[in-house]
């Protein structure tokens, strides 16, 4: 057997023994449930050798859709798991808002829409060409109206951008992006309700967002819930944490597209997706684009400001094609460089953070260590671009890292050190997706 194949059969494993029977846990212990961007991931690998499975993981995700359109970020296991996780359902307490799916428990908050992407992606690797057209009937309507609920619910100014009000939304939960915006939150301690961490019997506190993180996630839950997940009341009562996030609504661009080429696949019209698309991106270049330091930055709609921290995801509008040719070399450059990772350097590319940020890490989560589904993001990113060395590195870090140092959640961008959880989900199957695609 060759090492690929070895390597192929374990990334395999991780994924196997993450299936309830109906979706696929991102890892055993630290998230035993459904995760929204997680499960798109997932499904992406999963579709080059298990059709049936990568449909259901979309399928799944969806059957716990609002009736308002929205896709919850987690959709709880109620029916086979017996690991604790917090907040739990007890603390969402979504059943609140009259838009609340009946027979789901789910988080009422949202994560980046990679869905219609997951979806095109499951269509093209299928191996029963048929039966994925059925599916890309199914999940349209589907797709559609999670695209229209994001639209209408969280882009209040009409700008062609989302805004999400809770760092978990972004997907890349403590990253110093959001340091100033939360330190602004003023906190009392009856703002906060009583709680009990998890992750931290689980995971070394070292690698794990902060007391003070926690606390304002846990009151901006609180926010939302008793205002029972309506979103015009949420904005209308300003809640304090309202970020226009450049990787959130890049996603979103590239879905769209997706969607409007699933409506041609399927003879329905195309044109309000595109649309959309091409609004977002126009917002992206000309509302997020930082002119000075060459890369996409955040926006904190609360406070009327730029976010001026730089992040890996500052990169990502290249996975969209939204940067022009001259932008993307200046952006390149940038990245090309001491302050993220040259491409003669010995470290790992790519850290999440900026290294000479003075809230860098090389452990902490979202602030520092090198993620297997950025560097999948923006591999194919710099190959749209024809930035092939830069991309072939990114493409080899997503192959070795698990391959020297197992199937880890995140990565030491220096030595490769694995932290966070074990057995994790994306890091094994966007590895399958890059060892399919190359053969
Ligand atoms: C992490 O987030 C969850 C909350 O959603 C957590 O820390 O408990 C993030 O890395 C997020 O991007 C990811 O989707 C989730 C599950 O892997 O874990």
């Amino acid at each position: 057997m060759t090492n690929t194949q070895q390597l192929d059969q374990a990334a395999m494993a991780v994924l196997e023994k993450n299936w309830t029977g109906f979706s696929t846990k991102p890892t055993p212990a630290l998230y035993p449930h459904q995760w929204s961007w997680d499960s798109a991931f997932i499904a992406m690998g999963y579709a080059h050798y298990n059709q049936a499975r990568a449909e259901q993981e979309l399928r799944s995700l969806f059957d716990a859709q609002w009736l308002d359109g929205r896709v919850p970020h987690i959709v709880f296991n109620t029916i086979n798991n017996d690991r604790p996780y917090f907040p739990g359902p007890d603390f969402w307490q979504i059943h609140r808002s009259p838009d609340a799916p009946p027979d789901h428990q789910t988080s009422g908050i949202v994560q980046p829409p990679v869905h219609a992407t997951a979806v095109l992606h499951v269509y093209k690797y299928a191996q029963d060409r048929t039966r994925s057209l059925a599916f890309l009937r199914e999940m349209f309507p589907k797709l559609a109206a999670w695209h229209r609920w994001l639209y209408s619910a969280l882009d209040p100014l009409n700008e062609g951008l989302i805004y999400i009000h809770h760092p978990w939304s972004s997907g890349q939960d403590n990253s110093p992006m959001w340091d100033r915006a939360l330190q602004r939150i003023e906190l009392t301690p009856d703002h906060v309700p009583e709680y009990t961490r998890v992750d931290l019997t689980l995971v070394d506190a070292d690698e794990r967002p902060t007391k003070s993180d926690y606390d304002c996630y846990v009151y901006l839950v609180d926010f939302m819930r008793q205002r029972d997940y309506d979103e015009q009341r949420i904005y209308e009562d300003g809640i304090p944490f309202m970020v226009q996030d450049v990787l959130f609504n890049t996603l979103l661009v590239q879905a769209n597209r997706d969607l409007a080429l699933i409506a041609g696949l399927i003879g329905e019209d195309a044109e309000p997706y595109l649309s959309w698309a091409e609004n977002t991106a126009a917002a992206i270049n000309d509302k997020l684009w930082d002119p000075v330091n060459h890369i996409y930055i955040d926006y904190d709609l609360y406070h009327d400001e730029p976010i001026h921290a730089h992040a890996l995801a500052g990169f990502s509008p290249l996975f969209a094609r939204i940067p022009d040719e001259e932008r993307a070399y200046s952006m390149v450059d940038y990245l090309n460089s001491s302050r993220f990772c040259h491409i003669d350097e010995a470290m790992i590319a790519a850290p999440s953070y900026t290294r000479v940020g003075s809230a860098f890490s090389h452990s902490r989560y979202w602030r520092g260590p090198v993620w297997i589904n950025m560097n999948w993001l923006l591999w194919q990113g710099l190959t749209h671009y024809d930035f092939s060395p830069y991309a072939n590195r990114l493409r080899n870090t997503i192959v070795e890292l698990p391959s020297t140092r197992g199937f880890y959640e995140y990565f030491h961008p220096v030595n490769g050190r694995g932290y966070g959880a074990p057995d994790f989900s994306w890091t094994a199957s966007l590895l399958l997706d890059v060892l399919y695609r190359s053969e």
